[in-house]
């Protein structure tokens, strides 16, 4: 557990902090406005910016790892897809003392096990079908000159000082807790004595803030879904204190360059990447063209555990740093397992390598971006997953196609045109195939990830009920009714291409593979804009495609898991 830590003495600074705080405020709504003109400019250069936490690499990964970065990969997709220069990145976030504590009960050099499980992760994204474009590590040497510059720039400033942190010292743990925090009287996190113990350390002035990130969190949308932002507000009026950013107990981090027998507190190391990966330099007023391009980003993404950081303390840095502000940062639920957080601390964990090498990567990226409400906490039970599996990419999806390629085999040797005849049962089903890309839209720009892919199955059912209605097998048996069932099978291919386009920031095989056969291009965006309007095409030959994804017998693989 990482806990704020706060100096309850601090006085002395406390007026000054007070007049700054007024300054600052009287300054943000200005300061704010001229961010939107950056924004509208990076607006129509049309970049994205999309970030996911950098991971601890202390346990092993699970599905709730999985979940942050796939949400995160099918919006960075889908935004490629629509023609924005995309910056999708991720990493692993390696000091601290609980790293440093893993590594030694495995008798290893910190070093070692971090390059190990950074090494890990790079894999299971590979598994996953996560496309990052940037990978950053805290102990890359370039991340750790500009965190120990970000706190040198800012000690000058003044907004960090050096005072004393007298708490709780929990000396199993090296922690250091606020009375309100222990839990009868002893340590949170093991259930041990403390000892009352007074540190020399660093402060950042985070009180001086607090009111412009009220104003940030109450006047903007910087932080969603809006059900995380009463949690904060109510934190910010508790009172916004300064926050400790050294340590003297840590040795595995990052050094504080003037004093170095501190070490700078992790999460000032972690939240920094986000700006150090673009080559920020804080001592230079001329920055990289990354960052010029890429700041402020467009979406943090981040799990509701850690909402805290992102939305107070981040910005606070920030402001600080007088840089402008990520334009969001959106709170995400838990994967639950058995009504509680999914986490190697609680052993509870999935593994999500066994699950696609079991059920295929589509299964498993369709499950995690589907199953739950985006913004709420889910269950995962695996009756749910198999459940999922069948009922939507076999049946629904999988069926759609297998049918619609055989029969266009079957009646016209695979090569089918637009010629044929129309029928007024036609007119609703097309529009729902021209209707659905700005459907979909609409979703994704309110972040509705899971509401997306329903639009998409809602067509996909329109789909298999269209041939229901219009019964391609009975029109089969007439020989006047060919050019009727050539019309009916060239509009279900329509919606199948259509379908197949949308999907594709989703899922990593199915719809590519069914592009292909269909010998449709796919890939960049200028591609895409044909893909997924009606009538970009006029005849399609198509290629044999193996069965998409295979029915699982669920009851069989329920028994088989149990025993
Ligand atoms: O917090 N359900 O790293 P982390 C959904 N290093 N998401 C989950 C999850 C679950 N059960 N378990 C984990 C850290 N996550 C810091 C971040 S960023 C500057 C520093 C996701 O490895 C969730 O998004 O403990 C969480 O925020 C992320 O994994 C990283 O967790």
């Amino acid at each position: 557990m990482q806990s704020f830590l706060y100096c309850p003495k601090i006085v002395a600074k406390k007026a000054k902090i007070w007049y700054n705080g007024i300054k600052a405020l009287q300054c943000s709504i200005a300061k704010r406005c001229l961010m939107d003109k950056k924004s509208t400019k990076k607006k129509n250069e049309k970049t994205y910016y999309i970030t996911t936490p950098i991971y601890y690499p202390s346990g092993q990964w699970h599905i709730g790892h999985c979940y942050t970065s796939i949400n995160c990969d099918a919006l960075a997709r889908y935004y490629k897809l629509h023609g924005y220069e995309v910056l999708y990145s991720t990493g692993t976030d390696e000091h601290g003392q609980k790293i440093a504590k893993v590594a030694s009960e495995k008798g290893k050099t910190c070093q070692a096990h971090v390059d190990e499980r950074a090494q890990s992760i790079v894999d299971l994204w590979k598994q996953c079908g996560v496309e990052y474009d940037r990978f950053i590590r805290t102990t890359d040497p370039n991340h750790e000159k500009r965190v120990q510059q970000i706190f040198e720039k800012l000690y000058k400033k003044g907004d960090i000082y050096k005072g004393k942190y007298s708490g709780q010292y929990c000396t199993p743990c090296e922690s250091f807790w606020t009375d309100s925090q222990l839990v009868e009287q002893k340590c949170p996190d093991c259930g041990r004595e403390v000892a009352p113990t007074e540190e020399e350390c660093y402060y950042f002035a985070l009180g001086k803030y607090s009111d412009n990130i009220l104003k940030l969190l109450t006047e903007t949308d910087f932080l969603e879904p809006k059900s995380r932002v009463n949690e904060m507000v109510t934190f910010i009026r508790e009172g916004l204190q300064d926050l400790a950013v050294t340590r003297t107990s840590v040795e595995w981090g990052v050094s504080v360059p003037f004093d170095p027998k501190h070490s700078i507190y992790v999460w000032i190391d972690a939240l920094s990447n986000y700006i150090t990966l673009l080559g920020y330099e804080p001592n230079q007023k001329k920055q990289s063209a990354d960052f010029e391009k890429f700041w402020p980003a467009n979406m943090h993404m981040v799990g509701k555990e850690i909402v805290r950081f992102h939305a107070i303390i981040w910005p606070a840095l920030l402001m600080a740093l007088e840089l402008p502000l990520p334009k969001k940062v959106y709170g995400h639920g838990w994967l639950l397992m058995g009504g509680d957080k999914m986490s190697k601390s609680k052993g509870n964990i999935v593994d999500p390598l066994q699950l696609i090498e079991k059920y295929g990567i589509d299964a498993f990226r369709y499950y995690l971006l589907s199953e739950v409400q985006f913004g709420s906490d889910g269950t995962y039970t695996t009756e749910l997953y198999l459940q999922r599996t069948n009922t939507d990419l076999v049946n629904s999806y999988g069926n759609l196609v297998r049918r619609t390629f055989s029969m266009a085999e079957q009646y016209f040797g695979s090569v089918v045109s637009h010629s044929g005849e129309a029928d007024s049962l036609d007119d609703a089903f097309l529009e729902l195939v021209a209707h659905t890309p700005s459907l979909l839209d609409r979703e994704m720009t309110a972040l509705n990830l899971s509401g997306a892919l329903k639009r998409i199955f809602e067509l996909i059912g329109a789909s298999n009920k269209y041939i229901d209605d219009t019964k391609p097998w009975a029109l089969a048996k007439e020989e006047t009714s060919k050019p009727r069932l050539m019309r009916v099978i060239f509009n279900l291919l329509e919606s199948i291409r259509v379908v197949s386009g949308l999907l594709l920031p989703f899922l990593s095989v199915g719809p590519q593979k069914v592009l292909q056969a269909m010998d449709t291009k796919f890939g960049t965006s200028a591609l895409h804009a044909k893909l997924i309007v009606l009538n970009a095409k006029s005849d399609y030959k198509l290629s044999p495609l193996e069965m998409l994804y295979p029915r699982i017998d669920i009851e069989k693989e329920l028994k088989s898991i149990a025993k």
